[in-house]
């Protein structure tokens, strides 16, 4: 049985080749805006409609104090250069071909081994087979449930992982996939999942903590937009939930949670990168999360979210410049984490409330679970910091995974010594 499951996860694999071609000679460019005027040009007409932001996700959220990275259609090159030059924005160039950056992602996937291979991205075939396979060789410390479905009616799984002791434990949830094209993030939660359970057998540190706390993963919540970054366009970040009257597709489920829903730094309008839905909690994805968040609210001490890139830990709030209760304690605790994480291979990142460090955004899952009465509530935005951005090449996903396990690690220790 074992070997027809993973013989077939190898017809798939080989089976998948590089989405259509929307991105050749697309060029990724970093603005560096600094006045009002270059303000004024990015949120402005002069931008063709079809340029993308990739960090900031939306022209709204683009200030001064930041660089602005940008996907230019080939044709728009020339002209949106010497734009630039006119207004003296200063810029690079971090991509000169968008879809040979796409492509050889795709052709230099790493072969697969009998074991299954966590330096290697997977389609979400392979990892909802990971998901059950797993749950079954881990009885004792594994089991998958469902905790809802998709809009295209797909599964979402969750993880519950800890060493049954017939008492109720204190719990750290995490969450990874909610943007699709974040494809470093689900890779995360399987490398964490995979050293919990390896380490849990054989280093008594971790056996003990095993003992006292469970971890709730959610290894991809945007699975029908995670599949439709594989097979249509690598670079989506929504749901794929239809828009009545719009042709525009999908939401953006980190504008979706009932957080100053649809407020600041998220938009109304449905072809908008950061729609925040017509109403709070359209998303399954994000009724699914949500529901069982609060279903568990007792025992969950933390709440973790795992996105990509920038090298930030973020936590409350983002929605607007207000600074949460806990923000000293969060802040210490934030330092000590990314500490940790640059102590493996000097990995810089920068940490604080979300809104003062990235950008002003509402509706986001972060703020929503603080505010719930999760107190050590943070958003990791995991490597790098824009030379390959979402197109994070597999090569570096196991130094990204091992430094953040760090972090992580360094967390959940904190958290069993300051239980609420
Ligand atoms: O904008 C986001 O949703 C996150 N950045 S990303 O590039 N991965 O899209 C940041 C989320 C920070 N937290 C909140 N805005 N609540
Ligand atoms: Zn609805
Ligand atoms: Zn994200």
């Amino acid at each position: 049985m074992m070997e027809g499951l993973l013989f077939l996860g190898f017809v798939a694999v080989i089976s998948e080749a590089a989405p259509v071609e929307l991105y050749s000679r697309d060029k990724v460019l970093r603005l560096k805006p600094e006045n009002e005027q270059h303000l004024q040009f990015l949120r402005n007409v002069s931008l063709p409609e079809q340029v993308d932001f990739w960090k900031p996700a939306c022209a709204e959220l683009v200030t001064t104090n930041g660089t602005v990275d940008i996907r230019v259609p080939a044709d728009w090159v020339a002209k949106l250069q010497s734009e630039l030059e006119k207004i003296a924005l200063k810029y690079e160039v971090l991509t000169e071909d968008l879809q040979i950056l796409i492509e050889n992602q795709f052709d230099q996937r790493s072969t697969r081994d009998i074991h299954y291979n966590y330096e290697a991205y997977h389609s979400w075939n392979e990892i909802e087979s990971w998901t059950a396979r797993i749950a079954e060789e881990n009885p004792d410390l594994v089991s998958r449930m469902e905790i809802g479905k998709t809009y295209e009616g797909r599964s979402i799984y969750l993880l519950w992982v800890g060493n049954r002791t017939g008492a109720e434990k204190p719990a750290i949830f995490m969450d990874c996939g909610i943007h699709a094209r974040e494809w470093i993030s689900p890779a995360f939660c399987q490398w964490f999942v995979k050293e919990v359970v390896e380490s849990y057998n054989s280093i008594p540190l971790i056996t003990t903590l095993f003992n006292q706390l469970d971890f709730l993963v959610v290894p991809v919540i945007n699975v029908d937009g995670y599949i439709y970054s594989w097979t249509k366009n690598r670079l989506w970040r929504k749901t794929r939930s239809k828009n009545p009257g719009s042709g525009c597709v999908g939401t953006d489920p980190n504008r979706n949670f009932d957080a100053k829903w649809c407020t600041l730094g998220s938009s109304s309008d449905p072809c908008s990168e950061i729609y925040c839905g017509p109403h709070v909690e359209s998303e399954k994805e994000v009724i699914a999360v949500a529901d069982f968040i609060r279903n568990h609210s007792s025992i969950i001490k933390a709440y973790l979210t795992i996105h990509s890139y920038s090298q930030l830990l973020l936590y409350p709030y983002s929605y607007d410049n207000s600074l949460p209760f806990h923000h000293k304690e969060l802040d210490d605790l934030a330092w000590n984490a990314v500490e940790k994480l640059r102590s493996l291979y000097d990995t810089k990142y920068t940490y604080g409330p979300g809104a003062s460090t990235i950008y002003i955004a509402s509706g986001g899952s972060d703020d929503w679970a603080y505010d719930l009465g999760i107190k050590y509530s943070f958003t990791f935005e995991l490597r790098d910091t824009g030379q390959y951005g979402f197109l994070l090449p597999e090569s570096q996903i196991k130094p990204t995974c091992e430094e953040t396990m760090l972090a992580v690690y360094h967390i959940t220790h904190y958290v069993l010594d300051h239980l609420y």
